[in-house]
């Protein structure tokens, strides 16, 4: 949503109150709020704040003193937040978590010396999963993912976007696609959800990516399309995966079905890959780490957000820093994501992230949750819904027993989570498959 759209749905909202005042569904009152909204690289801070839903939407926010006690007395419910923090439910805008079978051995693998792109030529890497993939039912997916998912909400996650990938056959791929809406569906979660046929050369296809490609763009794309499972396109440009020609190709198709474009893009080589996603009006390009300065420029001008996944350079031991400098100068939006995926980045806490982002890529604790709420929401073309608090979006938010917000991006391994809201509910972590 535009700046002026915003604005005028912000009016509406007040004017509904004026002439409409319906008592608020629930009335949060009594702690801090990191709205993450307004200009400037801050939180947006309104201490002793309070937040009123109505329908599933923010229907007011501001001091509490602010607040008509008219309606303050009126709401159906009034939650005391006893100095809590409130924050916009946390984006993760990049995983793969669902996936069946495991990669320990690989890890083993490269930890007696062997590297990423050395196993997948060898059969192994993202060709593993998928074989294990291709092998598991709906149920089974689910079932195996749920754990996973659960960490992550258990992290203040309330939009998840998840790819498909591991299938690499129309049939597998919507496999994935429709567990990753059941597992929203059972785990209280909103999904954006992508397709990624185009992740490795599935084995019958090997020596003959090109056919792959045309397959894709022939049948397995407007098969998508039709599913109405995804909203994306998302594909792995590099040497190990999919040329800048191939990827254009698929892009192309994904545009002319009405689907969004998204990019892994310049992660162990310069393949252009920022430039080319530009170039395509993709919602992100995501990795960078050997993005040239020219793709930084197009990605500037076109809007396209730079995704950055602090766990896949951990994991893999990667040297080359992300473009963060050249991203700031360029006020290009930086959001994060855990790339949660079996092979080269097992995390399954988007706070610990954001703490790798600090630590690794000198993010500030501001930039790094910027890059889970505001700019996350961005990277998913969906920022005038969510992503910030404020009056007419989604009641997504996370409540946490911190000091300042700061503080999310300082521990490792712990999530001072108090309670998740989703479309202004409670949203339980222990919901069965
Ligand atoms: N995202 C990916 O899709 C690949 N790397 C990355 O950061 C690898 C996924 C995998 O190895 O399973
Ligand atoms: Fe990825």
């Amino acid at each position: 949503m535009l700046d002026g759209e915003l604005i005028a749905a912000r009016l509406m909202t007040q004017e509904t109150l004026e002439s409409n005042p319906a008592p608020f569904d629930s009335l949060w009152t009594g702690g801090h709020l990191a709205t993450m909204a307004g200009p400037g690289p801050g939180y947006g801070v309104i201490p002793d704040g309070a937040l009123a839903v109505r329908d599933g939407r923010i229907a007011w926010l501001g001091p509490a003193a602010a607040l008509d006690t008219a309606q303050r007395d009126r709401a159906k419910q009034i939650i005391e937040l006893d100095g809590a923090w409130v924050t916009p439910g946390l984006i993760d805008c990049h995983t793969h978590i669902v996936f069946a079978g495991n990669r320990i051995r690989e890890f083993e693998q490269r930890q007696n010396g062997a590297g990423y792109a050395e196993i997948a030529r060898q059969g192994g890497g993202i060709n593993a999963t998928v074989r294990a993939t291709r092998a598991a039912g709906e149920d089974e997916l689910v079932e195996a993912s749920l754990p996973r998912l659960r960490d992550l909400l258990s992290s203040g996650v309330t939009t998840v976007e998840i790819k498909s990938g591991y299938g690499l056959e129309i049939s597998t791929e919507l496999r994935m696609l429709r567990a990753a809406h059941r597992l929203a569906h059972v785990a209280g979660f909103h999904l954006a959800a992508s397709y990624l046929g185009a992740h490795s050369i599935p084995p019958e296809f090997a020596g003959n990516s090109d056919a792959y490609v045309d397959r894709i763009c022939t049948e397995d794309l407007p098969a998508v399309a039709a599913s109405g499972l995804a909203s994306a396109v998302d594909a792995y440009c590099e040497d190990i995966a999919f040329t800048p020609h191939q990827v254009e190709k698929v892009f192309r198709t994904a545009r002319r079905l009405g689907l969004d474009v998204k990019l892994h893009a310049d992660q162990l080589s310069d393949s252009g890959g920022a430039a080319l996603a530009a170039t395509h009006g993709a919602l992100s390009a995501d990795h960078l780490e050997y993005s040239n300065l020219a793709g930084i420029d197009a990605m500037a001008a076109a809007g396209t957000v730079a995704v950055l996944l602090p766990g896949a350079y951990y994991t893999l031991r990667e040297r080359r820093l992300p473009p963060v400098a050249a991203l700031r100068a360029r006020s290009v939006p930086i959001a994060l994501a855990t790339d949660c995926n079996p092979g080269t980045s097992p995390i399954c806490s988007i706070l610990d992230a954001m703490n790798m982002a600090c630590v690794l890529f000198g993010l500030t604790p501001a930039e790094a949750l910027h890059g889970v709420t505001r700019h996350a929401a961005r990277a998913l073309g969906l920022e005038g819904d969510r992503g910030t608090l404020e009056p007419g979006k989604r009641a997504d938010f996370a409540i946490w027993g911190i000091a300042d917000p700061a503080e999310l991006s300082y521990w490792i391994g712990r999530s001072p989570l108090s309670v998740r809201i989703v479309d202004g509910a409670t949203a339980g972590l222990d919901a069965s498959a």
